[in-house]
C-alpha cells in the first residue's frame, strides 16, 4: 500500500469530504508500516475496502415546528463496516452535519469500536437539523420523523445507534418511542444510551468522560505522573465535558475552565458539586451557550470568543468537536504550560496540533483510544439487553475500567517507539486496525 496513492485516489473521488480525507489519512499514515509487512493484507484490498463504508442511507425528514410550519431536513446513516459486529455508533443532530462528518465519524467509529474488545461494527448517523431554540415537541416531532425514515434498517443485531452532539437521554427516549411503535416489538437493543428504567445501562451517561479520565489515569501513570491536584481545561458543556469533569474533579483535578460556541469560563477554584450539576441545565436549556454559568457562579469570568485553550492549565481534554483545537491552540497551551492532551471529542485536533504536542513531547492521546468508553459502554448495554438484566454500577464501572486499562495496554503494545517513548495515535490506529483487518481477511472478498 502507498498512502499517497491511495489518497490521491479518494482526493479525486471525495475532494469536497474534507473531515473524511482527514481522518482516513491519519489512520493511513500510522499503519503504513506494518500494513506493508503483510502481503495478505495488500492481496485482498484490505485498505481499499476499509475507506469506503459498506453503504449509506441518505433521506428526508420532514416535520412540523410550533408555529404550524413544515420543515425538511436530511438524515443520514452510514454503515460503515461490519467485520466485528454489528453497525454501533452515534446520531449527530447539528447544522453543519454532512456525508463527509459522518464518513469520517463512522470510520474512527470501525477502530474505536475494535480496540473497545467488544464485537462491534462501526456506523454513524445524524441530521443537520439545528437543537439550538428548539422546544421539547418540535424535538420530539422531528426524532419521530427521524425514526419513521431511518427503522426499518435498524435492529440489535444488524444497526445499533446511540446519542452523539446534539443526541442525549432525550432524544433516543423519543427515537426509542418511536421505533418500538413502528417495528411493533419491544426491541431494548436497538438503541443504546436509553433511560435506566427502561433498558439503559447505569452509567451511560458518565461513560465517556469517565472512561477518559481512566485513560489519562493509565497515561499519566506510565509517564511517572498523577493527576491529583493538577489544572484541568475542559472544551464544551455537553455530556461528555460533563463526565470529564464529573470523573476530574473526583480524582482530585481542579476544572479551570469549561467552554461553549459563545467563549470561555474561567473557574479559578475548580468546580464544585452545584457547578457540575448546573451543565446538565444548561444543556438541557438548548440555548448552546456558556455564557450563564457565569451570572450563576459569580465567582467564575465569562470570556467572550475565546477558547478554552487560552486558560493556563496542566491537562487539555477538548471534549466538544472535530478540529476544535489546532496548530496555534496547540502552540499557546504549550506557551502556558501545558504538558499533556487527551482527546476525548472525534479528531478534536487537528494534524498540526497533534504534531507541535507530540514535537514538544506533551503527552497526547487521540479520541478514538481515549473516548471509547462511551461505545463500550454501549456495547455492555447491548449484553444486559441481550441477558435481560441489569448490573450495578458498580459492576458497570470495574467492565470500563477494565476496558480503558486494555485500551491503554494495546496502545502500548503497538506504540511504542525505539526510543521506548509512545506513539498512542500509532498505537491506537494499528491495534484497531490490526482487529478489523483479520476479521475481514477470514470472511472473504465481500
Ligand atoms: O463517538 C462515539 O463513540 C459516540 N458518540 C458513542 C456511540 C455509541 O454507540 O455509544
Amino acid at each position: 500500500m502507498k498512502v499517497a496513492e491511495i489518497m490521491a485516489n479518494l482526493e479525486k473521488k471525495y475532494g469536497h469530504e474534507k473531515e473524511y480525507l482527514q481522518a482516513v489519512r491519519e489512520v493511513l499514515e500510522s499503519i503504513e508500516d506494518v500494513y506493508n509487512q503483510h502481503p495478505e493484507f495488500e492481496k485482498a484490498k484490505i485498505v481499499e475496502r476499509l475507506v469506503e463504508p459498506d453503504r449509506i442511507f441518505t433521506f428526508r425528514v420532514t416535520w412540523i415546528d410550533d408555529k404550524g410550519e413544515v420543515q425538511t431536513n436530511l438524515g443520514y446513516r452510514v454503515q460503515f463496516n461490519s467485520a466485528i459486529g454489528p453497525y454501533k455508533g452515534g446520531l449527530r443532530f447539528h447544522p453543519a452535519v454532512t456525508p463527509s462528518m459522518l464518513k469520517f465519524l463512522g470510520f474512527e467509529q470501525t477502530f474505536k469500536n475494535a480496540l473497545t474488545t467488544l464485537p462491534m461494527g462501526g456506523g454513524k448517523g445524524g441530521s443537520d437539523f439545528d437543537p439550538k431554540g428548539k422546544s421539547d415537541a418540535e424535538i420530539m416531532r422531528f426524532c419521530q420523523a427521524f425514526m419513521l425514515e431511518l427503522w426499518r434498517n435498524l435492529g440489535p443485531d444488524t444497526d445499533v445507534p446511540a446519542g452523539d452532539v446534539g443526541v442525549g437521554g432525550r432524544e433516543i427516549g423519543f427515537l426509542h418511542g418511536m421505533y418500538t411503535k413502528l417495528a411493533r416489538k419491544y426491541s431494548t437493543g436497538v438503541l443504546t444510551g436509553k433511560g435506566a428504567m427502561w433498558g439503559g445501562s447505569i452509567l451511560r451517561p458518565e461513560a465517556t468522560g469517565f472512561g477518559a479520565l481512566y485513560f489519562t489515569q493509565h497515561l499519566l501513570h506510565k509517564a511517572g505522573k498523577d493527576i491529583k491536584g493538577k489544572t484541568v481545561a475542559i472544551s464544551g458543556f455537553g455530556n461528555v465535558a460533563w463526565g470529564a469533569a464529573t470523573k476530574a474533579t473526583e480524582l482530585g483535578a481542579q476544572v479551570v475552565a469549561i467552554s461553549g460556541p459563545d467563549g470561555v469560563v474561567t473557574i479559578p477554584n475548580g468546580m464544585s458539586k452545584e457547578m457540575i450539576d448546573y451543565m446538565l441545565d444548561l444543556r438541557a436549556s438548548n440555548q448552546n451557550i456558556v455564557a450563564p454559568f457565569a451570572t450563576k457562579f459569580p465567582e467564575c469570568t465569562f470570556i467572550p470568543g475565546k477558547k478554552a485553550w487560552s486558560v493556563k492549565c496542566d491537562i487539555a481534554l477538548p471534549c466538544a468537536f472535530q478540529n476544535e483545537l489546532n496548530g496555534d491552540d496547540a502552540k499557546e497551551l504549550i506557551a502556558n504550560g501545558t504538558w499533556c492532551c487527551c482527546e476525548v471529542s472525534n479528531m478534536g485536533c487537528t494534524p498540526e496540533a497533534i504534531k507541535t504536542f507530540q514535537d514538544a513531547k506533551v503527552l497526547f492521546a487521540p479520541g478514538k483510544a481515549v473516548n471509547a468508553g462511551g461505545v463500550a459502554t454501549s456495547g455492555l448495554e447491548m449484553t444486559q439487553n441481550c441477558m435481560h438484566l441489569g448490573w450495578s454500577a458498580a459492576e458497570v464501572d470495574a467492565k470500563l475500567h477494565f476496558i480503558m486499562e486494555s485500551i491503554h495496554n494495546a496502545c502500548v503494545k503497538y506504540g511504542t517507539q525505539p526510543d521506548g517513548t509512545i506513539d498512542y495515535v500509532k498505537g491506537a490506529n494499528i491495534a484497531g486496525f490490526m482487529k478489523v483487518a483479520h476479521a475481514m481477511l477470514e470472511q472473504g472478498i465481500i
